[in-house]
């Protein structure tokens, strides 16, 4: 289709006027930046803009130039001697082209590689008043805020739908400068010492010497590492059960991990945890569902980010703390606070909430924003200090030394993505790519040529750390932790599943280890599980056709409800309904059924048995987003049937028969995962062979699909299909 027409209407294509379905089903005209979309201006050492005014590059003036902004009339053909001479030396438009594009890459993350990011708004709602001085969570107070989603172990180019845990870091560009929240979605890390992340990573990257498996710990060297550095059993059960695989990155929790120490006006400190807590639930995939969609959709994350943005289903967090008190021991009801292979219940510290953040914006462009931006855990705003968990003392380091690479120089800072929005007035200058046109003749401190400035900023509104007594004693290379116990939390956050998580969780200790090749390395597993749980060490045990060691669960453990996913109604914006029609039946109640659904923020993908647009029994004009070639159940959260589409006849082994194979592939994999199914008209018909199967539904017509279909939503999946018996 021409280009050149880019407004003309599309049949059945929704109107101007209709919302976006987050879906590109009709050519549209190359968008030009909004005010909105223009990076900040850089801002120099006077907090004056120091470049031209445009900060977004590229694609907005008419002609073509080089570089160095000189037209140029021709960028198809290389500058030759003779049409068929050779090339020559001279011609910097090719060299510079080519040179440009030989270093468009740069290193990728070591880890969490792979990631999808979105611009949004933290909203403070004021709870925070005796609790820190921050000034971005005073009442009413609005900070921008860029949030990248990420896996850990896998590079650039991996699935998203892999088991893994999932970063979640937030930039708040607040009004006293940049505070990163650089947490996962999984509340205990592996190790409680910095020294060991190589150690651990290494252990989860492929194998050396093949190179495989990507973005997996279903292999040897990672049950070999986990099962005797047993301090990381707490977060390897988190990573077997559904939070290893999230259905969305909008669905998850997010958590600080390590504890925090906020300092409030009066200089009185408490220790926190933070937390993030989706408006939309906590949600997950089932597996075969992440397996088959790290082949049929591998961006699955990121389209579904983008996607739900797009068609205003923004998604949205609480930020909240657990607050506890700054005692000297720094510990809990028996919890070690500097201790990051543990949490603390819920049930023991409630989450107290302090304001909410909705992304509603999508990256302008990827490399820009999303692969440039730099996160650091020492990215902290006064009211908001550290502690002396040696995991996060790390952090400190690593995260600085780790952009010197990624990003090439000391002046990361300076990319549009990474600048504060606040006044910047530092003493650093030069080095590569420096942005900043300086002024000043006096970048040191104290100096009187330059009138004395920047002049220290006053204590009660800069960032002070906070004078807390450090633990004396020798100098030792050994454990810090009070209790070197790994097993208690790891049984409790079992005991605290229903019935069809621990099932998961028992299917993904029997994938993962069943992956294994070292007999050896299986039985150390089964070893630590043994002081998990006897039911989930046989369960696990069985399936991998090894006996059960004996071992000894720590008692006394008692579980935490709040850790399970299940038992709530959740909203269901976001969500993704596939409706398969054709053009044997009426579509105007389709219309209605799509309106119905979109009024709740639902995204409807009509499915036909081909692509473009359908023209129903009453004339309505379609337009499809998928056909039976391009969708697989996978993609949805429910299924719709109206019509019996014949199959294709190159499908089925005699003409006519039958339901076309693709359709029941589709209906047959969204029983299995546990996926709402509902018909009308003809479409009741295809679905006799799941009669009266619970999340099954049939009504008698498309006006009656929204209501009941809506509630199953709500609780994500058809729970008692996935686990008949609880
Ligand atoms: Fe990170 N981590 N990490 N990490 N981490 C990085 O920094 C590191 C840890 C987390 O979207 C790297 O810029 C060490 C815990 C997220 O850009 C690197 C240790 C938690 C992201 C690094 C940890 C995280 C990173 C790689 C142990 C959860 C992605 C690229 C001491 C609380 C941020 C980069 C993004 C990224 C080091 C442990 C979360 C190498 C040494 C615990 C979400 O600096």
């Amino acid at each position: 289709m021409s280009t050149d027409t880019p407004d003309a209407p599309v049949p059945g294509a929704p109107s101007s006027e209709t919302p976006s379905y987050g879906e590109p089903t009709s050519p549209r005209s190359p968008l030009p930046p909004t005010p909105d979309q223009a990076a900040p201006a850089p801002v120099s050492a006077t907090g004056a803009s120091a470049t031209a005014p445009d900060g977004v590059r590229a694609q907005q003036g008419e002609w073509l130039t080089t570089a160095g902004g000189t037209p140029l009339a021709q960028t198809d053909h290389s500058l030759r001697a003779g049409r068929r001479g050779p090339v020559l030396l001279q011609d910097h438009h090719l060299r510079e082209k080519t040179m440009h594009f030989d270093h468009e890459r740069i290193p990728e993350r070591v880890v969490h590689a792979r990631g999808a990011a979105a611009h949004g708004t933290f909203r403070s709602y004021g709870a925070a008043d005796g609790l820190t001085s921050a000034a971005f969570l005073a009442e009413g107070v609005e900070t921008p805020v860029f949030v990248r989603f990420s896996t850990v172990l896998g590079s650039r180019g991996s699935a998203d739908t892999v088991r893994d845990t999932r970063g979640f870091a937030t930039k708040f560009y607040t009004s006293e400068g940049v505070f990163d929240l650089v947490g996962n979605n999984i509340p205990v890390f592996f190790i409680q010492d910095a020294i060991k992340f190589a150690d651990v990573i290494h252990a989860g990257k492929p194998h050396p010497d093949r190179e495989i498996p990507q973005a997996q710990s279903a292999h040897d060297t990672f049950w070999d590492f986990v099962s005797l550095h047993t301090e990381a059993q707490h977060h390897a059960i988190w990573n077997m059960s559904d939070r290893g695989i999230p259905r969305s990155y909008r669905t998850m929790e997010g958590f600080g991990v390590h504890t925090f120490r906020l300092v409030a006006d009066d200089g009185s400190t408490r220790l926190v945890k933070f937390h993030w807590k989706p408006r939309a639930g906590v949600h997950s995939l089932v597996w075969e569902e992440a397996q088959l969609l790290a082949g049929l959709d591998p961006d699955f994350h990121r389209r579904d980010l983008a996607d739900a943005i797009e068609s205003g289903a923004f998604p949205s967090w609480q930020l909240g703390v657990q607050v506890m008190p700054d005692t000297p021991d720094q510990t809990f009801e028996g919890i070690d606070l500097l201790d990051p292979t543990k949490l603390v219940p819920e049930e023991l510290a409630p989450v107290h909430l302090l304001g909410e953040m909705t992304l509603e914006r999508n990256p302008t462009n990827y490399f820009a924003e999303t692969e440039q931006v730099a996160f650091h855990v020492g990215h902290l705003v006064r009211g908001i200090d550290v502690t002396d968990d040696p995991l996060m003392a790390g952090r400190m380091f690593s995260y600085l030394d780790t952009q010197l690479t990624r990003l090439g120089g000391p002046n990361f800072e300076q990319i549009p993505i990474n600048r504060p929005r606040c006044p910047v007035n530092d003493l650093l200058r030069d080095g590569h790519h420096q942005d900043a046109v300086h002024t000043g003749v006096a970048p040191y401190h104290p100096n009187s040529l330059d009138g004395g400035n920047p002049f220290p900023t006053p204590a009660e509104r800069a960032f002070v750390e906070t004078p807390a007594p450090v633990a004396a004693g020798e100098k030792v290379r050994g454990p810090h932790t009070s209790v070197d116990d790994h097993f208690s939390q790891t049984r409790m956050f079992w005991l605290s599943l229903t019935p069809v998580e621990r099932r998961h969780v028992v299917d993904a200790y029997a994938f993962e280890l069943g992956k294994c090749y070292e007999q050896v390395v299986k039985e150390r597993q089964l070893a630590c599980l043994a002081r998990v749980d006897e039911e989930l060490c046989r369960a696990v045990a069985v399936r991998l056709g090894l006996g059960r060691p004996d071992g000894e669960v720590a008692a006394d453990v008692a579980p935490s409800p709040s850790l399970s996913q299940l038992g709530l109604r959740w909203p269901v914006a976001g969500r993704v309904v596939g409706v398969v029609v054709d053009v044997t039946i009426p579509l105007a109640p389709v219309l209605a059924l799509r309106a119905a659904l979109q009024a709740q923020g639902v995204r409807t993908l009509v499915i036909g048995p081909r692509g473009g647009v359908l023209v129903g029994t009453d004339g309505t004009e379609l337009m499809t987003q998928r056909s039976l070639d391009t969708t697989r159940s996978v993609e949805l959260d429910a299924v719709v049937v109206g019509a019996a589409p014949p199959p294709r006849p190159d499908l089925v082994p005699v003409e006519g028969a039958g339901l076309d194979p693709r359709l029941d592939l589709l209906l047959e994999e969204a029983w299995r995962h546990g996926k709402a199914i509902v018909g009308w008209g003809a479409g009741a018909a295809v679905l006799e062979p799941y009669d009266a199967q619970p999340g099954v539904l049939v009504t008698d017509s498309a006006s009656d699909v929204a209501g009941p279909l809506l509630e199953r939503l709500e609780q994500h999946r058809v729970w008692e299909r996935l686990h008949p018996t609880g």
